[in-house]
């Protein structure tokens, strides 16, 4: 299919918008949500049950397969056959070298943000962490202004320092620097984490969303691109970080029924989130999942009996408010590139 997407170099991001009605919208969004709340109190209970623990990053490994299998199947329905889908995958990934290495640089960083999140896990609570991640709303407002040169609102910003503040109320909830009814747990360790993650995310997401905007390559194809470096790259981590420990115990050693959860949940929310980016933007995406924040935070209270207190719940509001005004839709006039862009459906 021709699609007016080579443009010339200088023409701004994005030359492809993808349509699709609300309906569907609000079913990825949702599902994309309720899995992130799901997904964070799984990887928190693991982290802190008693007995043989698992090696996280051969769980990252699993996501990126499990993800590469979904993505294929998706790409087999498209074309209607598997020889088409292996044509489609060998065409286009492996005869296209250049355009697949593009996403050799978002897989990697993902793979980073993706180990860092059992780092972040294992030393904070769930709640903390969540609220503390909103951070890569600023982040990925930070690269959406520099790498899609996206026009943010001054409201916007201002929206961006009540993110700032309603995080700080979260931090400086009783005991939140101390925890020290858990001697395994490190608040610095886990809030150096948790910031990486957030540059990592930010960069990430927004790197991905100009990559796939930028071009007619279908998504399927560049989940494809993406999983299969994160394999490499998973691999890479588990060589370096565990190696000792995968060769004295095995690959899949310590993996429970909630561990196969984890992989499942993990590669669902990073399929929907893929699908959240292509059709809506990385900063909705931020939105949606602030949500997820008072799902964790009251499944963190009975799993793992936290009381939550006043100030942080002021500190989530704040958030939320924050998050609410962020994605307030605004009157802009529309830039040339636009008007020129290609609009697929679904
Ligand atoms: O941090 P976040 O996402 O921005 O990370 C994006 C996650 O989606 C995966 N991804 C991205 C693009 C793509 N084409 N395919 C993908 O699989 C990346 O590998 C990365 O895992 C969020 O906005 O808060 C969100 O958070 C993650 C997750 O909770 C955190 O990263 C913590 O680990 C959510 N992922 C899951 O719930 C599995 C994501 O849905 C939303």
């Amino acid at each position: 299919m021709e699609v007016a997407t080579k443009q010339d170099k200088e023409e701004p991001q994005p030359v492809v918008t993808y349509s699709a009605s609300l309906g569907f919208k609000l079913y990825v969004l949702c599902v994309m949500t309720l899995n992130v709340a799901g997904y964070i109190l799984l990887l928190r209970y693991t982290r802190t049950v008693d007995g043989p623990m698992y090696i996280s990053t051969t769980t990252v490994v699993m996501i990126e397969v499990a993800k590469l299998i979904c993505s294929l199947l998706m790409l087999v329905r498209d074309n209607r056959s598997i020889g088409a889908m292996i044509r489609d995958v060998y065409k286009n990934v492996f005869c296209n070298p250049t355009d697949t290495f593009k996403m050799c640089i978002p897989s990697i960083i993902y793979m980073i943000q993706n180990n860092l999140a059992f780092v972040a896990l294992s030393n904070l609570d769930a709640g903390t962490y969540q609220v503390t991640y909103q951070l890569k709303i600023v982040t990925t407002a930070l690269f959406s202004v520099a790498l899609l040169r996206k026009n943010i609102s001054w409201l916007q910003w201002f929206a961006i320092l009540v993110l700032f503040s309603g995080v700080a109320c979260v931090q400086l909830q009783p005991g939140a620097f101390s925890q020290k009814s858990d001697p395994h747990m490190n608040f610095a360790v886990g809030l150096a984490a948790i910031l990486a993650a957030c540059l990592c995310s930010g960069f990430a997401g927004v790197y991905f969303e100009k990559v796939l905007k930028g071009s007619d390559t279908s998504l399927w194809i560049r989940n494809v691109q993406m999983y299969l470096f994160g394999i490499v790259s998973g691999l890479v981590g588990v060589y370096t970080k565990d190696y000792g420990k995968v060769m004295e115990n095995g690959f899949f050693y310590g993996y429970t029924p909630y561990v196969w959860a984890i992989v499942a949940a993990g590669s669902i929310g990073g399929l929907y989130t893929s699908v959240v980016v292509k059709y809506t933007d990385n900063i909705i995406k931020g939105f949606s999942t602030a949500i997820s924040i008072i799902l964790s935070s009251i499944g963190s209270f009975y799993l793992f009996g936290k009381n939550i207190s006043l100030l942080f719940c002021l500190g989530s509001l704040l958030v939320m408010v924050a998050i609410f005004l962020y994605g307030m839709p605004r009157k802009v006039a529309p830039k040339p590139s636009e008007s020129s862009a290609t609009t697929k459906p679904v």
